[in-house]
This record gives C-alpha cells, structure tokens and sequence, in this order.
C-alpha cells in the first residue's frame, strides 16, 4: 500500500478529477478495488481530500478503513465541508438582513459568529448549494439569547427549519434537502425589546452528506 508523502504533509490522489463531489457507495467500491485500481507514487499530489472537492484519496481510504474497524458509519469519518478553518469568510457565503457574520475564535477554532445588531434586527448569512443528490446538511450552532424572543433561525429556500434560542452551548443539527439549487440561511433575529447572554449566534462545522 502507498504511503503518505510525508515531505510535503500532501497526499497522492486517485482518478476522478472532474466528478461531483462522490456518493459513499462509489466510495465504498474504490475502497473495496483498491488493489485493482494501481497507484503511481510519483503522481501529482493533492492538498484536498475527498470531502471537500470529491477526490478520493488514499487519506481518505484510511479514513474509510478506520470507521470500518470501528464499526462506525463511515460519513463519521469525513471532514467537514466548511469549518473555517481558514480564519477567513470563506467566499460564496453572502450577508444579508441588518447586519453579516463574522469570522470568530472560541477555543483554538474558529467559527463564524453574528454581528452585533439592535432590537428588531437581523443578522443574516446565506449559502447557496447545488447538489445532485437527496442530501442532508448538519451543522455546530451556539446561541447565546434572551430565551424565546431572540434567537437564531434556520432556513431552507424561504422554509423555517429550526429556530434556536436561549443558552444552548454547542449542539449539533441535521435538516434533509432535495436534489437541487438550495439556499441556506441561518439569521440571528432580535424582537423589539431587551437582550440576554452574549446575544448572538455561531455556527461551525458545516457538512453535506448524501442520503
Ligand atoms: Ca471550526
Ligand atoms: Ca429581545
């Protein structure tokens, strides 16, 4: 088996260059060929992994074979598709309402956050998602809000999902979607009197996995 280049911290990739991101049983039939397949150490490494750009490689498989031997569903291994990593806003995530989101740390990570608004306000952020598949997005969130007044709403194209209000500390949700263009937004939305807690929302961790 191909080892990982351990010179430039990359890992060798295998085929599927121009694909959509890779269903898991695609997934599942490279892991299972993997002898078939051939691998050229000297072949272009790649940064990216397979759950950010659908390439699969062999980070990937050992991922893959770790949850096997842990008797775990395999999508646990995966990274997520956006978790900030960067320290920076990462394009195609557009503000909207009264005020944007803001990178922030907590911990030695970092998530976004919501901008600070006024009563009656909303602070908005938005991510549009084509996807080719019936799929399901999850993600961290934190809210920190006067409990049933403010708080923090997910949304789908328009629909209310969820709303989370009141001292949460860090919790993690799920929500189906259809094959399609998809908007996500998630608001933070004050009513017109008081405040509580730090007054805001953070969401982190951002993933899509196909059904
Ligand atoms: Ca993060
Ligand atoms: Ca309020």
């Amino acid at each position: 088996m191909a080892t990982l280049d351990g010179q430039t911290g990359r890992y060798p990739m295998l085929g599927w260059q121009k694909r959509p991101k890779v269903g898991l049983h695609e997934f599942v039939w490279v892991a299972r060929n993997w002898g078939e397949i051939g691998f050229a150490p000297e072949s272009e490494p790649n940064l990216v992994d397979f759950s950010k750009d659908g390439h699969i490689d062999i980070y990937d498989l050992m991922m893959l074979g770790e949850s096997w031997w842990q008797d775990l569903p395999a999508r646990d291994a995966f990274e997520p598709d956006e978790d900030f990593s960067s320290g920076q806003l990462p394009s195609g995530w557009q503000a909207g309402g009264d005020a944007g989101w803001l990178i922030t740390q907590h911990a030695e990570d970092y998530a976004i956050r919501s901008e600070q608004i006024g009563d009656s306000q909303c602070a908005s952020i938005t991510l549009t998602r084509d996807t080719r598949f019936l799929g399901r997005i999850s993600f961290d969130y934190l809210v920190s809000s006067e409990e049933g007044f403010d708080g923090l709403a997910f949304v789908i194209d328009g629909e209310p999902q969820a709303k989370f209000s009141g001292e949460t500390g860090w919790q993690t949700c799920s929500f189906e979607f259809t094959p399609g263009e998809h908007t996500f937004t998630w608001s933070y939305c004050k009513d017109s009197y008081w405040q509580a807690g730090n007054d805001m929302g953070m969401i982190d961790n951002i993933q899509f996995t196909e059904e």
